[in-house]
C-alpha cells in the first residue's frame, strides 16, 4: 500500500478508517499527536481546524505518496478551505466517511467538500460496513 497522509477534522474518522484498512478491530482511541502504523500516517483532527497546527500537516505530507483528505457524511459544514490541496506537495484523493449512517444527500454533500478542497476523485467508505474499501485498498496499493 502507498504511504499516505490521514487529513480530516475530529472524528471524522480517519483512526477507524486506519483500523480498517489494516483489518484490525475498530477500538476508538482520540488521536492527540501525527504517528505512523505501516505505511498510513494518521493525524489529530485538530492539526486541520486549529491553524496553528496547519503547518505540521504540510511538514508530514512530505513523507507520504499520496495525501487522503477525508470528510464525514455526517458532517454539514465545510472543513476544509477551498483549494486546501494545494496546500500539500504529493497528490491527494478525497474519502467520504460513514457512508452507514448517512443520506445519500449527505454524501453527496460531504463529497462536493471535497471537492472544493481540490481533490479530482472522491471515494465513499464506512470502516463499520466495511462498504467501499475494497476500491479504497485498490486504489492505495
Ligand atoms: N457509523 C460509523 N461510525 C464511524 C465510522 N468511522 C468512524 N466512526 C466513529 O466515529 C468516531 C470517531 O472516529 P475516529 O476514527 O476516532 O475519528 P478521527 O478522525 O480519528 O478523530 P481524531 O483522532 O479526534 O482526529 C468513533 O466513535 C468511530 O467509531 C464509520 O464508518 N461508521
Ligand atoms: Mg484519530
Amino acid at each position: 500500500m502507498k504511504r499516505i497522509l490521514l487529513v480530516g477534522s475530529v472524528g471524522c474518522g480517519k483512526t477507524t478508517l486506519l483500523q480498517a484498512l489494516h483489518g484490525a478491530a475498530l477500538n476508538y482511541s482520540k488521536t492527540e499527536t501525527i504517528y505512523t502504523d505501516g505505511t498510513v500516517m494518521d493525524t489529530p483532527g485538530e492539526y486541520l481546524e486549529l491553524p496553528y497546527f496547519k503547518h505540521a500537516l504540510r511538514l508530514a505530507s512530505y513523507e507520504v505518496e499520496l495525501v487522503v483528505l477525508l470528510a464525514s457524511a455526517t458532517v454539514a459544514e465545510l472543513k476544509f478551505p477551498p483549494g486546501f490541496t494545494t496546500f500539500f506537495m504529493p497528490p491527494s484523493i478525497g474519502v467520504v466517511t460513514k457512508t452507514d449512517i448517512a443520506s445519500p444527500g449527505q454524501i453527496d454533500t460531504a463529497g462536493d467538500h471535497l471537492r472544493l478542497a481540490g481533490v479530482g476523485e472522491v471515494l465513499q467508505v464506512s470502516a463499520v460496513t466495511g462498504a467501499g474499501l475494497d476500491a479504497l485498498r485498490e486504489r492505495l496499493a
